[in-house]
């Protein structure tokens, strides 16, 4: 019982509802399942949720996360400027900040108009073919991504906006509900008008919670749950994404992105510094412009790479060691008879529960933990109502990594939103739930099914994650 000493520690201190959730009769098999992220977890579960270093952190990577965080959340500008740490925002860009997107390191939504611009979410663009390593090929004059804010004296490529159509549908007791479908529009494109064969795939800002442990997991405990050609014949076909490692110059198994298109938090990190602020690091030196672009290519730029591995391994250690939120109401009879169904509907076919990290990774903090992220960071087929068409390394134009559930229930207190997936189209849990087909059909069938007290209590078990 030892271990559990700290958490309950944390409860007590944060008032009777959780004391009771806690200390209530929990017939769950693992109890150290109210350690979603380990020992190193939170006990923070309100606005500040994902805002937490892990509390195994060492003394060096706590400074760090410290250093990192400011790299993550402060504004940054563009060149010429006084600002030393974070300049060579642009030309082009998206946000002037990791945390625009990722708001106290939480979820993005999809803006609340037509009319208004996308804030914390993009938009990935491409054409049929692969670029030289394998992955989506770009569009002539806009690369892939789009990105709709530029520096000053420079132009960005336009704007694109998203609109929302009802899809309607009924329950097996005749309940009806209502899904948004997404449509997507561009406006004012300054480099010609986008090609006839255009792929497009809108993506929300994932939180980014316990990102180290997930990286942490041995590549073959990922891969002994692929199964390709389904040979269990359970409907499942779990794929690995093999994509580009930039530094080791060769494929490796892909975790992070909607797609698990990006192998490492760094490689992740610096994508994002490149694709979403224009800033250029050693793993991508190019600023990000198109060819042709002359405002861009020639606006002012700094000597050499505009962050550099010191600080790059400053952002990595803060994006790894952002700790997990604990579970929250884990005893409560509703949570328990909803985590019942959730195991009787499969969901766990791809929500795996548990890992247990590699041991000796460099961040001592995050070997050997016992974990419960409820993914398999694999693909899978979600069929065509979820589908882009636009393929990603290994991953079709119908495939989605399966999405870890862990934390999702304390995203609304840190962003104030429930909107889930990876467009922001479910407005909630149970939407996203039912937008589920493909390899994930059987499922929500038998979530159709479900008495309405037994899909709500799902609904909560899944948000007590
Ligand atoms: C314009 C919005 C936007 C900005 C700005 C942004 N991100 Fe992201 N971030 C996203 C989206 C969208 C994804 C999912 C990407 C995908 O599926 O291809 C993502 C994914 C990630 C992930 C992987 C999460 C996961 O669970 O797989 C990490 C880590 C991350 N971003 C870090 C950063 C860092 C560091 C910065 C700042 C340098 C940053 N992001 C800036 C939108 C943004
Ligand atoms: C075949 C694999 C599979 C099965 C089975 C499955 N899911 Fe999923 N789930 C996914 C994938 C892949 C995504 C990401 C889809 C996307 O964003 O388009 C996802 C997304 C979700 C999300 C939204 C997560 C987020 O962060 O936005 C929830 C909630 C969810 N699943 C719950 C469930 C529940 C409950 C069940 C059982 C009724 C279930 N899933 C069964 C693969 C699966
Ligand atoms: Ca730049
Ligand atoms: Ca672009
Ligand atoms: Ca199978």
């Amino acid at each position: 019982m030892k271990k559990y000493l700290l958490p309950i520690a944390g409860l007590l201190l944060l008032g009777t509802s959780l004391v009771q959730a806690f200390t209530a009769p929990a017939p769950v098999d693992d109890f150290r399942e109210v350690e979603a992220g380990g020992p190193g977890g939170t006990v923070f579960i309100g606005a500040e949720g994902f805002s937490m270093p892990m509390g195994t952190a060492s003394p060096k990577h706590r400074i760090d996360f410290v250093v990192g965080k400011s790299l993550f959340k402060e504004n940054w500008v563009s060149t010429p400027s006084s600002v030393r740490n974070r300049q060579g925002l642009g030309p082009m860009f998206n946000a002037q900040s990791c945390s625009t997107c990722h708001f106290k390191d939480g979820r993005g939504q999809p803006p609340a108009t037509a009319a208004d611009s996308m804030v914390s979410m993009l938009v990935r663009i491409s054409i049929p073919g692969v670029n030289s390593v394998g992955g989506p090929n770009p569009v002539p004059g806009y690369g892939d991504q789009f990105n709709h804010r530029a520096n000053v004296g420079v132009r960005s490529e336009g704007d694109v906006h998203v609109s929302f159509t009802p899809k309607t549908g009924k329950y097996a007791d005749g309940t009806a509900y209502e899904l948004l479908e997404p449509h997507y529009e561009f406006t004012g494109l300054q480099f010609g008008p986008m090609p006839e064969n255009l792929m497009i795939s809108a993506r929300t800002a994932p939180q980014i919670v316990g990102l180290g442990l997930l990286e942490g997991i041995s590549e073959k405990d990922i891969l002994a749950l692929a199964d390709p050609d389904d040979r269990d014949g359970d409907g499942i076909s779990g794929r690995p994404n093999l994509v580009w490692d930039v530094r080791a110059k060769k494929k490796r198994l892909g975790r992070f992105g909607w797609k698990a298109n990006q192998p490492s938090v760094r490689q992740q990190n610096a994508g994002a510094l490149l694709g979403d602020m224009g800033v250029t690091s050693p793993l991508f030196p190019q600023q990000n412009c198109n060819p042709g672009a002359a405002d861009c290519l020639s606006a002012p730029a700094l000597k050499g790479t505009e962050i550099d591995d010191s600080d790059l391994d400053r952002m990595e250690s803060y994006v790894k060691l952002i700790a997990v939120p604990i579970r929250r109401n884990i005893g409560n009879p509703a949570v328990l008879e909803g985590r019942t169904a959730f195991l009787a509907a499969k969901c766990q076919s791809c929500h795996v529960p548990s890992f247990t990290t590699e041991k000796n990774l460099k961040f001592s903090e995050l070997s050997g933990v016992k974990i419960f992220p409820y993914t398999d960071l694999l693909l899978h087929d979600m069929g065509p109502g979820l589908a882009d068409n636009r393929p990603d390394f290994e991953a079709s134009g119908s495939e989605w990594r399966t999405a870890p559930l862990w934390a999702i229930g304390v995203i609304p207190s840190v962003n104030g939103h429930t909107r889930l997936l990876h467009d922001g189209r479910a407005r909630n849990t149970e939407e996203a739930i039912l937008w589920h087909g493909g390899e994930a059909e059987a499922s929500k069938q038998v979530f159709l099914k479900l008495p309405e007290t037994s899909r709500k209590n799902l609904v909560r078990f899944v948000e007590s994650l």
